[in-house]
């Protein structure tokens, strides 16, 4: 049965969609999803406003996080559904911050657990100064074995992009 959902999630990441259609952002941009993507809307990246982001499957969560004060509630996409949404096909993303920062992030961990882009903390949408506009958070909550330093360094704050590649 386990075995069942995540062959369906590997081959839904696998498959590109090509009936599916990504609206234009009617908004301002807050992600590009570049690379190695088979649905655009800007370009050769899939862009994405707040509204689009947050009309796709998601996840609400209160957890602890080495960068935040007690309980946080964190809310925002499934990283999953973003990828799906873009029609992204690769093994590895390298997720861009605004401040030059970039992380190596396996597409494993997309399919493997309910990572989210957080676009909210606490109800409310995150500035850049308070690590947004787009944080990705892994379920720090229900798998306390991801909490180390090797996905703490995945967590990537204040992202930008997304690109995808093999
Ligand atoms: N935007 C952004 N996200 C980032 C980083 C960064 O420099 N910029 N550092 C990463 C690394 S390597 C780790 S270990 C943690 C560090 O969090 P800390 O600076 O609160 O210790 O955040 C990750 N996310
Ligand atoms: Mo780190």
């Amino acid at each position: 049965m386990l075995r069942r959902i995540f062959l369906a999630g590997a081959i839904a990441l696998l498959l590109p969609s090509s009936s599916f259609a990504l609206d234009k952002p009617k908004g301002d941009v807050v992600l590009r999803v570049t690379g190695n993507v088979a649905h655009h809307n800007d370009g050769k990246a899939a862009a994405f406003d707040l509204e689009m982001l947050e009309a796709l499957k998601g996840r609400k969560a209160s957890m602890e996080t080495p960068w935040t004060k007690g309980q946080t509630e964190f809310q925002g996409p499934l990283l999953r559904a973003v990828l799906e949404a873009s029609g992204a096909e690769g093994k590895l993303l390298k997720v861009k911050a605004i401040n030059d920062y970039t992380s190596d992030v396996p597409i494993a961990d997309a399919r493997d657990f309910d990572t989210i882009l957080a676009v909210r903390m606490n109800s409310k949408l995150m500035s850049v100064r308070e690590k947004g506009p787009l944080f990705l958070i892994y379920p720090f909550d229900t798998h306390p074995e991801l909490y180390n330093e090797k996905y703490f360094s995945r967590s990537v704050w204040q992202i930008m992009e997304v690109e995808v590649v093999n």
